[in-house]
């Protein structure tokens, strides 16, 4: 008989090792990349990040889908996507951990103004620069999933006023979370805005000229979720009116961001290469590895989702 086959689609320099970490964690199925040669048939489980559009849709005996990453906007792209097969996306403590850094790490960069302060050290300016203490900002976080909910409670640990906006209501410690028609309440106290929503249609273009309005002047932005969230005419309209004082962006529209862009040059963009919290392949591994198996087992699965609502 033969083994089931799970092909992976990775286009990174690590693929080779992804399907030799994947066979040992699977040894009951068969790994293959996706240039490798196998039956299209015996296709029953594809591990994915950005697969071409179209290409799910050769595997007529496909199972499931596995997205290499939290986010599954990559894989629902697909316009020919069978819309029968579950996607499981791949979550994890290393995942979050990370996550928890890089918001609180740029949050304390934009509340302690560390870009002035570089700005000044470029042209050896001695110049001092006292901020307010953190329990005098408001940190807005959008987005109350895994990774929100865990930057919430480092910042609040940190000592910030921290509110929250998801969908459902939601109880954090210390966090006070507001729903989707209280969007506006949640915007109009928020000095520095966290967007960590997943990218749906209701959510694309979400970063907008009359959201950035609705916030404290002067407020800050951090997107570590994805570009398709941002209007970036309205961002750059924001920066120059000084409504918006700095934004740190980690996702675009563009990945790599093209080298002519204006936001690699912008005094008062940050820019990071999509790195706030990128899988690990050894732990991620393990992880896609445990769901796997949970789903072959029949046995109920965290990272299971939703594909009609889109996350
Ligand atoms: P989850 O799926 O766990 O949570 C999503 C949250 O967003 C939920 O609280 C949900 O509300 C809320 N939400 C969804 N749609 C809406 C809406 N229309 N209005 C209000 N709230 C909404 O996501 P994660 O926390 O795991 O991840 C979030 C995103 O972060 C990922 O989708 C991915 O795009 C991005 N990401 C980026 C990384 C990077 O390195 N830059 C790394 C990993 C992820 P409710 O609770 O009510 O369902
Ligand atoms: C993810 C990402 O979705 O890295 O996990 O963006």
């Amino acid at each position: 008989m033969t083994r089931a086959v799970l092909v992976l689609y990775v286009r990174s320099a690590r693929a080779r090792w992804w399907r030799k970490h994947l066979q040992t964690l699977l040894p009951g199925i068969e790994c293959k990349l996706w240039d490798d040669t196998f039956r299209s048939e015996d296709v029953e489980y594809a591990v994915v990040w950005s697969p071409p559009n179209g290409w799910l849709a050769g595997f007529e005996n496909l199972k499931c889908i596995v997205s290499i990453g939290a986010g599954i906007d990559h894989v629902l792209a697909d316009s020919l996507l069978p819309q029968h097969v579950p996607v499981i996306r791949t979550t994890g403590p290393d995942l979050t951990q990370r996550m928890r850094e890089y918001i609180t790490l740029q949050v304390l960069a934009q509340h302690r103004q560390v870009n002035a302060v570089r700005l000044a050290q470029n042209t050896k300016q001695w110049q001092p620069v006292i901020t307010p203490p953190a329990h005098d900002l408001t940190i807005g976080v959008m987005g109350l999933g895994k990774l929100g909910t865990a930057a919430a409670s480092s910042l609040q640990q940190l000592g910030y006023q921290v509110i929250g906006w998801a969908g459902s209501q939601h109880h954090i410690d210390n966090v006070k979370c507001y729903t989707s028609d209280q969007k506006q309440h949640f915007l109009t106290q928020t000095d520095i805005l966290v967007c960590l929503l997943p990218l749906t249609d209701d959510t694309r273009n979400i970063l907008c000229g009359s959201l950035f309005s609705m916030l404290k002047p002067g407020a800050g932005l951090i997107n570590a979720a994805r570009g398709e969230h941002l209007v970036e005419e309205d961002l750059l309209q924001a920066l120059d009116s000084g409504q918006i004082a700095h934004a740190t962006l980690d996702v675009f529209r563009q990945e790599p961001l093209p080298q002519s862009h204006p936001f690699w040059v912008h005094e008062k963009i940050t820019v990071t290469p999509h790195i706030a919290s990128l899988i690990d392949p050894e732990s991620g591994g393990k992880e896609i590895a445990r769901n796997l198996l949970a789903f072959i087992n029949g046995e109920p699965i965290e990272d299971m989702t939703d594909t009609t609502r889109g996350y």
